[in-house]
């Protein structure tokens, strides 16, 4: 009787791990990273590899360290870098959308001191699909004082 009731009980942990492991992530993030500030620096930059299973939108990222936070592109235009802002990132379905240096990436406004090396920043960020359903993904990025080799 025992032995039944154990095995039902495994049965359903299986069920369950299985209904865990199939709710498989929507919006996954890699190789989230913070740059390292120089002190007095004010402004930060964090990069993340965002891969959708469908086409989505990056709305808006709130963050620990600041309330402004903004999406912002990177190009050269006859040879000089431009940022500009963003008020969407469109991300493309099974597609890792990078934010790098050089390249897209969040901008951090008004930080109340410089990022170290060491410290872990939250980010939430808001997506928006394509039939207007909305959701949240949060991540913890480590402030590195420079870019991660690539993997
Ligand atoms: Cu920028």
């Amino acid at each position: 009787m025992l032995i039944k009731k154990l095995s039902c009980a495994l049965a359903m942990l299986a069920i369950m791990l299985l209904a865990c492991s199939k709710q498989a992530p929507e919006i996954n993030i890699a190789d989230n990273w913070v740059r390292a500030n120089a002190e007095g620096q004010d402004v930060g930059a964090a990069y993340m590899t965002i891969t959708s299973a469908s086409d989505t939108s990056l709305i808006k990222v709130e963050s620990s360290v600041t309330d402004s936070v903004e999406i912002h592109s990177m190009s050269m235009d006859n040879g000089v870098m431009k940022m500009r802002m963003l008020e969407e990132l469109d991300l493309k379905a099974n597609t890792p959308n990078k934010l790098a240096p050089g390249g897209f990436h969040l901008m951090l406004f008004d930080l109340k001191k410089p990022l170290k090396a060491g410290e872990t920043i939250s980010f939430t960020l808001h997506f928006k699909n394509q039939n207007g359903k909305r959701s949240l993904v949060t991540v913890k990025s480590p402030v590195l004082a420079e870019q991660p080799s690539a993997s």
